[in-house]
């Protein structure tokens, strides 16, 4: 294995559940447009950007609409989505990571942020994990989403790493693929079933040390 120079996180899913409040946001539109959205229909939205996501509920409820109703219907679920943000404190990271993330700077290993998402910055913040990235690309900065490797490759630019001395860690098939696009190994964090074309799937970062888990990719 490349010697791993940095580490390329997706956020939703990977450093803090925010699936929880994209759902509720998103099924709050749905039933006020005369449909509902179920657990599994908002799988297909994780790792999607918010006007994709918008098709994909818009489609499910089959509902037609012009781009200047799209494009209100989106900017109110994200008044939602971030009113429901707001709660998110720093104790919200997910088991482990930022152990995980401790490591990583102990070890002098750089660490970007890869989300599709432009609310990026305003949920690390309430996390109060802004400083552990040293380079941020989000939703507001890339013009292709994931599986483009575009995410990806920006952040290894950023970072002046070379992308076969990247891993990137995500739980959602496209951010994988993305990550694979990139020529970059890729961690799933979630379901080996699901996540079949990551190099490694872990179930998340509690108990799991930096160099157990670089062991593990060699
Ligand atoms: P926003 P990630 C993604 O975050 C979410 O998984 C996805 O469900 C959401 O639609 C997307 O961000 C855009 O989010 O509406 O906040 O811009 O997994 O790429 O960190
Ligand atoms: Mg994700």
């Amino acid at each position: 294995m490349p010697t791993v120079q940095a580490c390329l996180f997706d956020l939703d899913g990977v450093i803090v559940d925010t699936a929880k409040y994209h759902y509720l946001a998103w099924r709050q539109l749905a039933n006020q447009l005369g449909f509902d959205l179920t657990l599994e229909q908002n799988e297909l939205l994780k790792g999607i950007s918010r006007m994709e996501s918008l098709d994909i509920v818009l489609g499910i409820g089959g509902v037609q609409l012009d781009e200047e109703e799209k494009s209100k219907l989106a900017a109110e679920k994200n008044v939602r989505y971030l009113e429901l943000c707001k709660q998110i404190t720093p104790d919200d990271a997910l088991p482990g990571v930022r152990g995980f993330l401790d490591e990583l700077r102990a070890d002098a290993i750089k660490v970007g942020l890869g989300s599709a998402s432009k609310n990026a910055r305003t949920i690390l913040t309430n996390l109060d994990m802004l400083t552990y990235f040293d380079t941020i690309v989000d939703g507001n900065r890339v013009t292709k989403g994931k599986p483009d490797p575009q995410v990806f490759l920006m952040g290894a630019e950023d970072l002046s790493v070379a992308p076969e001395h990247c891993i990137v860690f995500e739980d959602a098939v496209a951010g994988i693929q993305s990550g694979n696009a990139a020529g970059m190994l890729t961690i799933g964090i979630g379901e080996q079933s699901v996540l079949n074309e990551a190099d490694i799937v872990i179930k998340g970062f509690d108990g799991v040390s930096v160099d157990d888990l670089f062991e593990k990719l060699t």
